[in-house]
């Protein structure tokens, strides 16, 4: 069986075809250097799949398979020019991966690790041919380090899995209540005086300037983009326990380390409020490659309608000027959001209204649905990490949903994409995090990357089956759902 996730476009296995045997394969590439860190990266995994090493080489050596990495202009599958599409042909001499631009053959590389078997001489690849392309452009993951740290190791082995599931966003939830995990050189206080608490106890922490450079370069060779959040104007008591020139009463707030949201805030009225937002804002676009900050705007719950909406526009200028794009949560549809802001739908359980509204200035949404999207959500009542204020969601609930499906109205072409979330009120571990994560990551991954014609339940059921076998050799944590047999 052809077991790839997420699902590709089309992929045909010549009956009788010949599988090539890894042992003595060699990588060969183009010369440009994106060809030949393409090629790196996938000696690395194609060696810790077999079990056998796999290198690069300059050339072939007489009757050796070869795994060939190829930019060329081909063809997109059913007429697809996205710039992620790519081929895979393997024979019984080796395989040739072929794409348009670098991410192509990266995502080539990651649907030929999946070929990888045990055969009767060692491990082979089979005979194959994948076209494939994704459905949408943006498909990530947003990750609360907020509520609890997670080191810069926690975060690399996050974004391995992302690039392994073809998933190219990082959503980092950089700010909230209980801290402050990213260094902002105009205001260094925050930092350091509000990343010491988490919901869980532990020792808290952030990512130093250093760190941030570190993953966005480790993302890049991985073709994910970093998105970094700084949650305004709610979600803000990290600032405020450093600043009393933010509060109206002038007095710092205590450390917050409870799971409750919605009771923060700044307040647009004081002098203290534009200065920090400007520089704090400078700083975080300075640092970041992608072209998006996001910056919040959920639950602001103790904010009145008007002055919420001041802070949006006042966001989406500081944004502006700074040369980045803005990108918030759902609720500031509401406050007449531009529309090239991105809006990012999480909470299902609203009137979609203001949402069509937006949709028809031409606002754009990524979508996250509470109920589908939201890996923080317990599997089942029992389970006993997460939460369920959106539902329980075992695997096949994060797998069966079409996100154009989601808002009632909302043109499928306003989609730029999925994104899953994981907020971190409940876990602290690397265990933890990654039992929430897998294998439901993998069935949001096909949600956004498949054609809805392509999906189907009892065949991602089967096919998730041979992941776990990757993420026990990478020591990475799963549920083991009864929904899928894993034996
Ligand atoms: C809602 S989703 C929140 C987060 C919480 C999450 C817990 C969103 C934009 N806001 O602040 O962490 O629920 O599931």
């Amino acid at each position: 069986m052809v077991a790839i996730i997420p699902q590709p476009l089309h992929v045909e296995s010549p009956v009788g075809g010949a599988a090539f045997p890894l042992e003595g394969a060699v990588l060969v590439a183009g010369p440009t250097e994106a060809e030949q860190r393409v090629a790196a990266y996938a000696a690395d995994l194609l060696t810790r799949a077999a079990g056998t090493r796999v290198a690069v080489a300059g050339s072939v050596p007489d009757g050796a398979p070869s795994i060939a990495l190829r930019l060329a202009d081909v063809a997109g599958p059913s007429g697809s020019d996205s710039p992620e599409r790519y081929t895979l042909e393997v024979d019984g001499s080796g395989a040739v991966l072929t794409a348009t631009a670098p991410v192509g053959l990266f995502h080539a590389v990651q649907t030929l690790r999946r070929l990888v078997t045990e055969g009767e001489h060692g491990p082979e690849v089979s005979a194959v041919v994948v076209h494939d392309a994704p459905r949408f452009a943006w498909r990530g993951l947003s990750f609360d380090v907020a509520r609890n740290f997670f080191p810069v190791r926690q975060i690399e082995l996050v974004i391995d899995v992302l690039a392994s599931y073809k998933l190219n966003v990082l959503h980092l939830h950089l700010t909230d209540d209980q801290g402050w995990r990213i260094e902002t050189p105009s205001r260094p206080e925050l930092a350091k005086l509000a990343s010491e608490t988490s919901t869980s106890g532990t020792a808290g922490g952030h990512l130093s300037l250093a760190d941030f450079r570190h993953l966005q370069d480790y993302a890049a060779d991985r073709f994910v983009t970093i998105v970094p959040e700084i949650d305004l104007p709610g979600h803000t008591n990290a600032a405020t326990s450093v600043y009393g020139e933010l509060r109206a009463d002038g007095q710092r707030t205590a450390p917050y380390e409870g799971i409750e949201v919605g009771f923060s805030q700044l307040t647009y009225d004081l002098p203290a409020t534009e200065p920090f937002l400007r520089e704090v804002l400078a700083d975080v676009a300075a640092i970041t490659d992608g072209e998006y900050l996001h910056v919040g705007g959920d639950e602001a719950l103790t904010l009145g309608a008007e002055e919420y909406a001041q802070f949006i526009a006042l966001l989406e200028e500081i944004v502006a000027e700074t040369g980045k794009k803005t990108i918030t949560w759902q609720e500031a549809a509401q406050a007449g959001t531009r529309p090239d802001t991105l809006l990012q739908y999480w909470d299902n359980r609203v009137d979609s209204a203001p949402f069509l509204a937006a949709a028809a200035r031409g606002s754009r949404f990524i979508m996250s649905p509470g109920n589908r999207a939201y890996l923080d959500m317990k599997y089942t009542a029992e389970y006993p990490l997460g939460q369920d204020w959106a539902g329980l969601i075992e695997l096949r609930t994060a797998y069966d949903w079409d996100p154009a499906e989601v808002i009632e109205g909302l043109p499928v072409d306003q989609i730029e994409g999925v994104e899953a979330a994981v907020w971190t009120e409940t876990l602290s571990t690397q265990e933890e995090l990654f039992l929430m994560l897998l294998p439901r990551l993998s069935a949001v991954a096909e949600v956004a990357w498949t054609a809805p014609e392509r999906k189907d339940w009892d065949d991602y059921r089967a096919r998730v089956v041979a992941e776990a076998a990757t993420w026990r050799r990478e020591g990475l944590s799963f549920h083991e759902t009864p929904q899928v047999d894993w034996s």
